[in-house]
């Protein structure tokens, strides 16, 4: 198999004149307004976000999916795309696993290839949500918080084992998302199933090696629709505080209520010390895990400045593990990943354009206006050379999209990977 990846550079030759005028004249304005462009390069050089081993499929809602050619067949050529996604970007140096969709029948085989491609591993993640071909007992009444203890049984076995398979990767954390709930009043003991959720992971949590970190991801509904177990990040937070120092709260941006404050659920859980990481996205309605600051980019930009504050602030549990969480229905799925990174990277380098200390005097004095406006100018400066800069210093793609379309890495995939099938991904 012929493993062609992009290069980075090949597209750019005839665009870098226009991007060092660029970039050099925003540097200019920047230093203007006291700011030094190569700060904030550095910043966007150090964010660094996970690409999950589903995302490299075409994904789908419940209503039908729409495959596209060259997508890739096994967990190795998921790597190979999730590798390009990384050259590209310079920003996607781990992946994130999720079992049992993507199980590795051999880890060790599969780190060396990962380590080969530039790789390694992130936050895994289980699945109590679906039943699998030869399962033994259904996760149809719930997970960790079912009535049968059996059921318990089973779910924290897979967890134990999704650890054992982390480990053997070189990941330090493990993801808990439960759809644990019900659809119905009186279905379920509201009490008694949180009890027994928290009984669930405090056995995993007590399995956890040396080093790692267990999240809880909460999500108000779906697919139980009346009432979810971790449903907020009330909960989340219950949870974690609970287990103890090594379990935070992750949050995932479709995960909540419309019109919720999400910035101010951060700066919560930043504050209380658990906020452990991020399934980036965006969402119009529900969890609808379109490409992050698609619909709602103020706020992926308010977002991303609590977490500058945080590391401005050097909050001593301060160490997020981000992650993309999306469902490409439409888009190549490589190209959306691509899109995404641009979107978060833009967003963290406006972020970190913020006058703070304009800020801080603002708020002391109780200059309404004026604070917004500092937000706002960080928020309304075109960012986009900076973002492009870090990505051309870390020999990644000043535009990773035009970098990949004129590859033909779809293409040369299209005639190779033939006859597959590939997973769908529906929630
Ligand atoms: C659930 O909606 C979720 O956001 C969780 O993170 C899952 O692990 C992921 O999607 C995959 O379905
Ligand atoms: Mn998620
Ligand atoms: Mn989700």
């Amino acid at each position: 198999m012929t493993i062609a990846p992009p290069d980075a550079r090949a597209a750019d030759d005839a665009a870098l004149d226009d991007h060092r005028r660029d970039y050099e004249s925003l540097a200019e304005r920047l230093d203007r307004r006291g700011l030094r462009a190569d700060d904030v390069v550095d910043a966007v050089r150090r964010f660094e976000v996970a690409v999950p081993s589903w995302a490299l499929g075409t994904g789908g809602t419940r209503f039908g999916r729409f495959p596209g050619p060259g997508e890739p067949r096994t967990l190795d050529e998921k790597l190979e795309d999730a590798a390009v996604v990384h050259r590209l970007t310079g920003a996607t140096p781990r992946v994130s696993l999720h079992l049992p969709w993507d199980d590795p029948r051999d880890p060790d085989a599969l780190k060396a290839h990962a380590a080969q491609l530039g790789l390694g591993f992130d936050a895994v993640n289980s699945n109590t949500f679906q039943d699998q071909q030869g399962q033994r007992l259904s996760y149809k009444l719930g997970s960790f918080s079912h009535p049968d203890a059996a059921v318990r049984r089973q779910a924290v076995d897979h967890n134990l084992h999704v650890v054992e398979v982390g480990r053997a990767l070189g990941a330090e954390a493990i993801t808990i998302w439960l759809a644990d709930g019900s659809n119905y009043p009186g279905q379920m003991s509201l009490r008694r199933s949180f009890d027994r959720v928290l009984d669930c992971l405090r056995e995993v949590y007590a399995a956890l090696p040396a080093g790692w970190r267990l999240f809880t991801e909460h999500k108000p509904y779906e697919p139980a629709f009346y009432a979810t177990v971790v449903q907020d990040w009330g909960s989340s937070l219950l949870l974690a505080q609970s287990l103890g120092d090594r379990a935070q709260c992750l949050v995932d941006l479709g995960h909540h209520l419309p019109n919720t404050n999400i910035e101010m659920v951060v700066a919560r859980l930043l504050g209380a010390g658990k906020l452990g990481g991020f399934h980036f996205n965006d969402s119009k309605y529900g969890d609808d895990d379109l490409t992050a600051g698609s619909i709602k980019p103020y706020a992926l930009f308010l977002v991303f400045h609590e977490l500058v504050l945080a590391e401005r602030d050097r909050l001593p549990s301060f160490r997020p593990a981000y992650m993309i969480d999306q469902s490409h229905n439409l888009k190549d799925p490589v190209e959306d990943l691509l899109q995404t990174v641009d979107q978060l990277q833009l967003a963290c380098a406006k972020a970190w354009l913020v006058d703070h200390d304009a800020l801080a005097a603002h708020q002391e004095s109780g200059d309404v206006l004026m604070a917004e406006r500092t937000l706002k100018d960080a928020f309304e400066t075109d960012a986009r050379p900076l973002v492009a800069e870090a990505r051309r210093r870390a020999g990644a793609a000043l535009d990773p999209v035009r970098a990949f379309r004129t590859s033909g890495y779809r293409a040369t995939k299209s005639a190779e990977r033939v006859g597959g099938i590939v997973e769908a991904r529906g929630l």
